[in-house]
This record gives structure tokens, C-alpha cells and sequence, in this order.
């Protein structure tokens, strides 16, 4: 099945982790998101990728090459990014006059599910939700579907979109869609455009995950890192203690008196300890080091981040080079138990997580003995004094 990934997003409501590298290149398990997402497809049956790129492009280009685990790949350019119709017209022009799968490039996707979405000629990819109304909501009669509604008040079921498809091959030239309200050329369109012309059958996913905004990239994390197998290839000290499955990669360093509780990654070039506490789901990306007497818990630290001395990092993401002062401490849960909020476009919006520490963006620097309040997003380059408390998000502005 020839397969379109779409990767030309800006990743808006994920800033500011993609103000220099766009949404599907943030890290998972260790590897691109959109690396997952690309496996899923080639697992499933995928003869031939085809990236559409656009935002921050030559990220994807650079990692994918012009093959990716014995597939070709392709790029194709969306310049503006006028939305997903508009992504996959550019898309098309890569393709042959055939069947063609398309998934979004920011979604995870479990391979099993695919692999039944591709057999099944023009389908969508279906999934289960307690609140529909957030999402696209499929209109299904006996396992047909007759429309996709965005966002409506009064779904027609609780069955939504996942963004993966496959379309009959003339829907190469169905592409050509009005604006929506919101401004953009919607695939879903398109799916309904196919819902009139054709049979189009919903298949239901095992699993899936939308990956928009920064707490569903912990939720990537926490479901990637659960499929790892314990490896230890570094330098361990006899001293530490290594519980569950966690990876050590070769040229990284644990020092005397740690602890990991896996799932946990520690890629090339990261140090830990002495005295270190990491667990949950944690990612410690290439370069990272977390010093004496700090506790990472269910985090992601991108290349190159310090958490240097006695701090306390919990349901975190730390963008590439941040460095936190010592005594720096997040808090990851509200005295009301409630879901911890976090600002997206310059609104409060709730995680639906009662953990939920910080974001912090590229190059941010903390002073030390920094409090950081659950749910603060700190902008790129952001830096704060010693002893201060951080209430609320800092942004560009
Ligand atoms: P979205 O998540 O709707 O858009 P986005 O990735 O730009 O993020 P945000 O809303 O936070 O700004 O996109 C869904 C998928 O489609 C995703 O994989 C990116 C891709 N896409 C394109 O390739 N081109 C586009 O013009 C748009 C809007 C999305």
C-alpha cells in the first residue's frame, strides 16, 4: 500500500517544543514520533512512504533518508500549510494511479490495526471515546459510513476519526475542497466526498493516540516506552540499581547509589548520578545528566538537558540544552486533586491529568532553588532568578 504521512504542520499547540523542530520529530522512546508512526505503516504492509513536509522539513528529510527499514521513501512539499486536503494534494503527485493509505504523521498507531485498515480497501480508522464531541465523529450505519461531522453538539456516535485512511484511487482528483470554517482544506472533505462515491468502512484501532499538545507527548512517551526490552549496554556502576526495563545505550554513564525504575531510556552520552532517583516513564535523550540528588519521574529530557544537582523534575518535558540550577523543583499536582491546566495559544486548557509538572522550551535556565507550579510553560530562552516562584506560563510576549 502506498502510504502518505503528513508532516507539514506547524505543531502550534505544541509550542514551545516546536519552535525549532516541527511536531513529528519530537522525541518518543527515543526516536522521532513520526518514526513510530512510520513503523506502524511499514508493518502493516506499507510498500512506499511518502512524507509531506513542509514546516522545518529538512528535520524529517534528514532523519528518513531515502529508505526507511527496507522501504523507499519520498518527500513531497507542502508550502503553506493550508490544511490536510491541501497536504495531500501535494502528497499525490508522488503517487501512482492506485489505492493510497493516508496518516497523520503526529498520531501513533498500533501496527495490528493498520495492517486490517489496509486489507480493507476505502476505510477510515475508528475509535472508541468517551466525549466525542472534541473530535471528527463518524456517522456509521450497519459498519458503513455515511459522513464525518467536525465537532458537533449532538454526535451521531461515539465512534471518531483517527486521521488514517485509505482512499479508492480516483480520490486523487476529489482533493480540490472548499475552506472549512476555520480557514483550512480538511481531508475529511474528502472522506465524505468518498462516503458518496464508494462503500467507506470503519475499522476500528486497538489503540491510538493524537499527539497535539505537550502532555499527550508524555502519553507517547509512557506508551512507547512500555514496549521497550531491557537492554544495558553502558557503563554501570556495580553500586546502581537497574528495576525493570530500562536501556542503557552504549556511551552513557550510571554512577554509584542510582535508582531506575523502568520503563526508562537513557540514550548516548547521558549521565546519571551519583545519587540519582529516575522513574516512570522516563526518556533521557542523547547528552542529558541528572546529577547528584535529583528525582526525574515520568519525564522527557531532549538532548543536551542539565538537571544538574538536588531537584525534583516530575511529569515534565525539558526542550534541548535546558538547565536547571540546583535546588530547581517542579510541582506536578494541585492541592485540589483536580487536572492540572496548561496554557496552549494563550489559553488555559485542562490536561485531564491529576500529574502534570512543566514545559519547558529550548535553552530555558533556571536559577537556583526555582519553584515551577504544575502546568507552567516556560518560552524558548527563558530564564528565571534565584529563589523564584513561577506561577504562571512565560511566553514570546
Ligand atoms: P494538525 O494537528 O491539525 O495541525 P498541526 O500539526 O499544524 O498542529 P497545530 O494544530 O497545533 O498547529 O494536523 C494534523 C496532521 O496533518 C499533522 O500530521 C500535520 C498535518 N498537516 C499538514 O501536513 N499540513 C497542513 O496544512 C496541516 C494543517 C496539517
Amino acid at each position: 500500500m502506498q502510504t502518505l504521512i503528513l508532516a507539514a504542520g506547524q505543531g502550534t499547540r505544541m509550542r514551545p517544543l516546536t519552535e525549532q523542530r516541527p511536531k513529528p520529530m519530537l522525541p518518543v522512546a527515543g526516536q522521532p514520533l513520526v518514526a513510530h508512526t512510520a513503523t506502524a505503516a511499514i508493518n502493516a504492509g506499507a510498500s512506499r512512504l511518502v512524507f509531506v513536509v513542509g514546516y522545518e522539513a529538512d528535520a524529517v528529510r534528514s532523519y528518513f533518508g531515502t529508505e526507511f527499514n527496507g522501504v523507499p521513501v519520498e518527500y513531497a512539499v507542502q508550502d503553506t500549510q493550508q490544511g490536510t486536503a491541501d497536504a495531500v494534494r501535494a502528497g499525490v503527485a508522488k503517487l501512482a494511479d492506485e489505492p493510497f493509505a493516508v496518516l497523520n504523521g503526529d498520531n501513533l498507531y498500533d501496527s495490528e490495526s493498520l495492517a486490517g485498515l489496509f486489507e480493507c480497501g476505502p476505510s477510515v480508522g475508528s475509535y472508541r471515546v468517551e466525549q466525542p464531541s472534541a473530535y471528527g465523529v463518524l456517522d456509521i450505519t450497519d459498519g458503513r459510513v455515511t459522513k464525518v461531522v467536525e465537532k458537533p453538539d449532538t454526535p451521531p456516535s461515539d465512534v471518531i476519526n483517527t486521521g488514517a485512511y485509505v482512499f479508492p484511487a480516483p480520490a486523487q482528483d476529489w482533493l480540490d475542497v472548499e475552506q472549512s470554517e476555520r480557514g483550512e482544506h480538511e481531508l475529511t472533505d474528502v472522506l465524505n466526498r468518498a462516503c458518496q462515491e464508494t462503500t467507506v468502512t470503519a475499522v476500528p484501532l486497538h489503540r491510538w493516540l493524537d499527539v497535539g499538545r505537550p502532555w499527550e507527548l508524555l502519553e507517547a512517551n509512557e506508551w512507547k516506552l512500555d514496549e521497550c526490552q531491557r537492554q544495558l549496554n553502558g557503563e554501570i556502576h556495580d553500586d546502581a540499581k537497574l528495576r525493570g526495563n530500562v536501556i542503557v545505550e552504549s556511551g552513557a554513564t550510571v554512577d554509584a547509589g542510582v535508582v531506575i525504575e523502568g520503563p526508562a531510556i537513557l540514550q548516548a552520552g547521558t549521565t546519571v548520578g551519583p545519587n540519582a532517583y529516575v522513574r516512570g516513564a522516563t526518556l533521557l535523550g542523547p547528552d542529558t545528566t541528572v546529577g547528584h540528588s535529583v528525582e526525574v519521574k515520568n519525564s522527557v529530557l531532549m538532548r543536551g538537558a542539565t538537571v544538574g544537582h538536588l531537584s525534583y523534575v516530575g511529569d515534565s518535558i525539558l526542550g534541548r540544552d535546558v538547565n536547571f540550577g540546583a535546588g530547581t523543583t517542579v510541582a506536578n499536582l494541585r492541592h485540589d486533586e483536580m487536572p492540572v491546566t496548561c496554557e496552549v495559544k494563550g489559553e488555559q486548557v485542562s490536561t485531564g491529568r491529576r500529574k502534570f509538572g512543566v514545559v519547558c522550551g529550548d535553552g530555558v535556565k533556571t536559577g537556583i532553588n526555582t519553584s515551577l507550579n504544575a502546568g507552567v510553560s516556560l518560552a524558548t530562552g527563558a530564564t528565571t532568578a534565584p529563589n523564584e516562584t513561577v506561577l504562571r506560563s512565560v511566553t514570546d510576549d
